[in-house]
């Protein structure tokens, strides 16, 4: 097993940025050129803490073992394809996704990648159950925790409680959009858990162990947290650790982008981790609060698609937008600090420039 640095797939600048003190396998969507509702294979952020591994189908093994199993086991590929098949629409969306408007916001940054708000995608995961997975070892009464570890150098791991684990869509992917899983995002297999924290889907998954203990980590008590002045640590984690992610709204426009004065259409995105969205609003300038139109499909843990019709003069225009979830959760005024700077989800808000239209040379849009 040799190790590249860097990310496998090509990351043509229209399609990425690069978070800054990202390092090199670190890469977001720019949302602005995401043709539908899934988000196609090839411009699917990258989130990395290790250099990625290059591991062989042939050789590949999942290991289970642990004091809550009955008995140690050891699966490969083609054992998990006698598995009953099952497909997601997911959401996985980085606790840091959006970490860049903590400076914005508050004037210095929060530690860690300064990622804008295309750290996040949707695509369609098929694999196996990892309940049918871990039943091959026979899960006993009390088993606690579930620790999922990845075979990247840093053998990345992050627990979740037995109730999660078994959840009907917690599963172990073997392809993305059809696709078998590609390198970057954990071939052969990765986990897929779905409204939680990117973190808990472990990539280049290596091993399962199920304990009656607490199986905590560096993952989930010293990063990914909620820590700073206003969370209470909690047992040896400096802070809260992250579960579900926040309801969020995006907006398919790079901030600062170009359009042409008159009849526009607005769009972007919204999700509420394992919720679903059911309201979207917009603000422009210092107009009134107006709904916008969802879009089918509106998948509870992925996203729903929205756009908002209007008119607009040329100059600088600000757009704010508030998602509602179907529990009432809607997107705060603002946020409090967190040293970590995850879940950011304030309101969102994004400046554009309409041009004069006679200045238009042709049909394609400006941004
Ligand atoms: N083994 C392993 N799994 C991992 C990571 C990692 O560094 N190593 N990063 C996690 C984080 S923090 C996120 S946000 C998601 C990103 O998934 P993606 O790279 O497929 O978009 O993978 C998670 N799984
Ligand atoms: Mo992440």
């Amino acid at each position: 097993m040799s190790h590249h640095p860097g990310i496998f797939k090509p990351l043509p600048a229209e399609h990425f940025r690069y978070p800054d003190e990202g390092g090199a396998t670190n890469a977001e969507t720019r949302l602005s050129r995401l043709p539908g509702y899934l988000t196609p294979n090839r411009q699917f952020f990258v989130r990395s803490h290790f250099d990625i591994p290059e591991l062989k189908a042939t050789d590949w093994h999942l290991r289970l073992t642990g004091d809550a199993l009955t008995r140690e086991h050891s699966l490969s590929l083609k054992d998990l394809e006698q598995l009953p098949r099952v497909s997601v629409i997911r959401a996985i969306e980085c606790a840091g996704n959006a970490r860049a408007f903590f400076a914005r916001d508050f004037g210095s940054p929060a530690e860690g990648a300064q990622w804008g708000p295309g750290a996040v995608g949707v695509a369609e995961w098929s694999g196996v159950r990892l309940s049918d997975v871990l039943a091959l070892a026979g899960v006993e009464e009390g088993a606690f925790h579930v620790l999922p570890e990845g075979l990247d150098s840093g053998r990345f791991a992050r627990p979740l409680p037995i109730d999660k684990a078994l959840a009907d869509d917690t599963i172990i992917a073997l392809a993305m959009n059809g696709e078998p899983l590609p390198i970057d995002h954990g071939f052969p297999a990765r986990l897929v858990v779905s409204g939680w924290l990117g973190a808990a889907s472990v990539k280049w998954l290596g091993r399962l162990e199920v304990s009656r203990q607490a199986l905590n980590t560096y993952w989930n008590t010293q990063d990914y947290t909620l820590a700073g002045p206003d969370y209470p640590a909690v047992g040896e984690a400096d802070g809260v650790p992250i579960t579900t992610m926040p309801v969020m709204s995006l907006v398919d426009l790079e901030d600062g982008a170009r359009l042409f004065a008159g009849d526009t259409i607005l769009r972007g995105r919204a999700l509420s981790g394992e919720g679903q969205v059911i309201e979207v609003e917009c603000c422009l300038d210092d107009g009134t609060w107006q709904s916008a139109t969802l879009h089918t499909p509106n998948i509870a843990g992925a996203w729903v698609c929205w756009s908002l019709t209007c008119r607009l003069d040329a100059g600088r225009h600000v757009l704010q937008v508030r998602a509602r979830d179907d529990q009432g959760n809607e997107q705060p005024e603002s946020v409090v600090w967190n040293n970590h700077g995850c879940l950011y989800n304030a309101i969102t808000r994004i400046a554009f420039h309409m041009e004069n239209s006679a200045d238009r040379v042709d049909d394609a849009p400006l941004q």
